[in-house]
């Protein structure tokens, strides 16, 4: 007991933190933010000017930088006579830019932190921790950056029982029923967080949405969490159920062509902003997957979108409607419905809709092709949104990093003059993997997803690798073998995922419902786009959809000359082959391989990734604490468990259709393809009824 208080006393201290060595029992709670100045004389901080957020920021940087590392602080923002008189290239920095360096301010040498908003200096905060914390030198500290990207957004798929959806790092953050009277100081610590990587948005509740959340004892939790997170530039959207004005305003229609439905949400727009006075607008999930819309009264997606939007924009908020709609009634490729409904509307949007488009077209696959839809409605702002929580990639236990699948689409050339998909965007949003578990997201690592995604959406153009080795920095501390194994195991990991689930561009090869473990065998459910058979195709003699003009012509959805390069299975890059076509088993890979053996060996490379990365692990055992060390090594075996499960059954399954052996020297699958049917998981998280 004596001896455990003494440790955490001196670890509040910050005894131990930041740096090689040492390490010290941690359960992840404090995340990339664990860098933490040493006690004794602080280092030297001054704020001009008093807003909330400067508090906050001058605060940050007390906490987190060493004394005597640097000159003396000075946060302030640029329209401050001190700041203005020292004559800065402040310009281009926008409203949440920032600009640190040394300057004299008031006759004084200082390191300056500045923005134009008070919002742009807290992020120059956060950049010069993240500066220091991951080796820079403070003094010689020169950092400009402004965000290419506007909105910055987490979507929580919190239900307001306090389940996720697609969550697998336990209940909802959000504690609805004490709210609003209890404002748990994690409320705190997740805007902080946000905030350290630039995110700005938060939607709290399920794009399946209830109508409740937008009842007047829902809004005012709603409003509560607003508050705490304002001052760290953070503004709160809901999702809403288009159907409200029926459930909650005993309306007999929700048509948004209806006076009275128009009225109905005008007044709730009204009701919500008297008390969250900068609420950021609605995220709307209709017409798909049982979800109402306009649809369902002939009306199409702009007309329900404009008029949502109608109601907001007196009060300055958005509607950001989703394009992820396929129907039941519709025969066409799924691959292919979002585009045909949605770019045709291009031009039809009022000015404050966004249409957020999923990262690839059918459902946020361990890869996917960029979506078609991005480049192709220049007249409508687009957001782009990715799943950060796993739900294809081995839930919370599986290491997979992201930061390569994020920056894949939005580094994807569109095929329009020099435009990649980050050039078409004015936003993008993750679904969030944050929960109540103490590490915030279910391991370490996937706390990196988290941050990632931040820092993409800020920059889209910062290399995975980069953002992979200065998380780990903050994460880990600074020993350089830390740092380069860590990043090591993270750069192939998430295309591990990939070999291991189905290469070549397969998809959708998940069992049913929960998606947990593998199911391309499932050709029984009601809808066809729901079976895993719908998508690979496969049969004795070969494997794949064929998305060219010969089959569903998806590929014409793209840009001419990307268009040209799928049409054509030589010209398509291998790793998406049999997204776009069906080809022969026996048919000639680059390597001088058959497709049949060219698979089976991505199978076995996936499983191989994953036992390297359990021996690069064991290597830092004894530099990093035991907790968070455990637990990884432990993941990283249900991991490889799982790896070998999905190769196994994926391979008893493949060689069930094409009667073909196995290449010399592989091994079989430990059981027949029965065993493999047979396995049932009806409690697996993240799929609440
Ligand atoms: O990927 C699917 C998920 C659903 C989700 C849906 C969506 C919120 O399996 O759980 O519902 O996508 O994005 O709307």
């Amino acid at each position: 007991m004596r001896v455990l208080a003494m440790a955490a006393a001196l670890a509040a201290l910050g005894f131990g933190l930041g740096g090689a060595g040492a390490a010290r029992a941690d359960d992840g709670y404090d995340l990339w933010l664990r860098p933490r100045a040493p006690a004794g004389t602080p280092a030297q901080v001054a704020r001009r000017g008093d807003t909330a957020t400067l508090r906050l920021a001058e605060a940050e940087l007390r906490r987190a930088l060493p004394a005597g590392a640097t000159l003396p602080v000075v946060v302030a923002t640029a329209a401050d006579p001190a700041v203005v008189a020292a004559r800065l290239p402040l310009t281009g920095l926008g409203d949440e830019g920032y600009l640190v360096r040394a300057a004299t301010i008031g006759g004084r040498r200082v390191m300056l932190v500045a923005g134009h908003t008070d919002r742009g200096a807290l992020y120059g905060a956060f950049a010069l921790i993240r500066h220091v914390a991951t080796g820079g030198v403070a003094d010689a500290a020169l950092l400009r950056s402004a965000p290419r990207l506007a909105l910055r957004m987490l979507d929580h798929w919190d239900n307001l029982d306090g389940t996720v959806e697609r969550g697998y790092a336990g209940q909802s953050l959000w504690d609805w029923w004490t709210l609003p009277d209890f404002r748990d100081p994690r409320y705190t610590d997740y805007a902080r967080a946000n905030a350290s990587i630039g995110i700005n948005g938060t939607v709290l509740n399920n794009v399946n949405a209830k109508a409740d959340s937008l009842t007047a004892p829902y809004l005012a939790k709603a409003a509560a969490l607003a508050d705490v997170f304002r001052p760290w530039g953070i503004r709160v959207y809901l999702s809403a159920r288009f159907s409200a004005p029926i459930e909650l305003g005993g309306l007999k229609t929700a048509d948004p062509r209806d006076p009275a439905v128009a009225g109905w949400w005008r007044a709730k727009a009204d009701e919500i902003y008297r008390s969250i006075p900068d609420f950021g607008g609605f995220l709307v999930k209709a017409n798909s997957e049982g979800q109402p819309g306009p649809r369902d009264y002939g009306a199409n997606h702009a007309d329900g979108a404009n008029m949502l939007a109608a109601a907001l924009r007196p009060h300055g908020g958005r509607v950001i409607w989703r394009a992820f709609v396929y129907a039941e009634t519709d025969p066409e490729d799924r691959a292919k419905q979002a585009y045909s409904e949605f770019r045709p509307l291009d031009g039809r949007f009022a000015a404050n809709v966004l249409v957020q488009v999923k990262n690839g077209a059918i459902d946020f696959q361990p890869r996917e092709p960029f979506h078609p839809l991005f480049g192709a409605m220049p007249r409508t702002p687009m957001v782009a949104e990715f799943q950060i929580t796993k739900e294809y990639l081995g839930f919370a236990t599986h290491l997979a990093y992201l930061g390569p699948l994020f920056a894949e689409t939005l580094r994807a050339q569109t095929g329009r003059g020099r435009q990649d998909v980050a050039d078409t965007l004015t936003g993008m949003a993750g679904v969030a993997n944050i929960g109540r578990d103490r590490d915030w997201s279910g391991s370490t690592f996937n706390q990196a997803n988290w941050y990632a995604f931040g820092r993409l959406a800020w920059d889209p153009d910062l290399p995975a690798d980069r953002i992979a080795r200065e998380w780990a920095a903050q994460t880990f501390g600074t020993d350089a073998q830390v740092i380069a194994t860590t990043s090591a195991m993270m750069a192939g990991s998430r295309e591990a995922v990939v070999d291991y689930t189905g290469a070549l561009g397969l998809a959708h090869l998940m069992a049913t419902g929960h998606h947990y473990g593998p199911g391309p065998w499932v050709r029984d459910l009601a809808r066809p786009e729901w079976n895993p058979v719908y998508y690979h195709r496969a049969d004795a003699a070969g494997i794949g959809f064929d998305r060219t003009a010969a089959g569903s012509d998806a590929v014409a959805q793209y840009a001419a000359p990307v268009a040209r390069a799928l049409a054509r299975p030589d010209t398509t890059p291998e790793r998406e082959l049999l997204w776009f076509h069906h080809v022969a088993w026996d048919r000639r890979m680059a390597d001088g391989r058959t497709l049949w053996e060219d698979l089976v060996a991505h199978y076995d490379r996936g499983v191989g990734y994953v036992a390297t990365m359990r021996t690069q692990w064991d290597t830092l055992r004894t530099k990093i604490d035991a907790d968070r060390w455990t637990k990884t090594a432990t993941y990283l075996a249900v991991q490889q468990r799982e790896a070998q499960w999905w190769r196994d059954a994926s391979l008893a399954y493949w060689m069930s259709v094409n009667h073909r052996p196995l290449p010399a020297g592989v091994v079989p699958p430990a059981h027949d393809l029965h065993w493999y049917r047979a396995q049932s998981f009806p409690h697996a998280p993240g799929n609440p009824k």
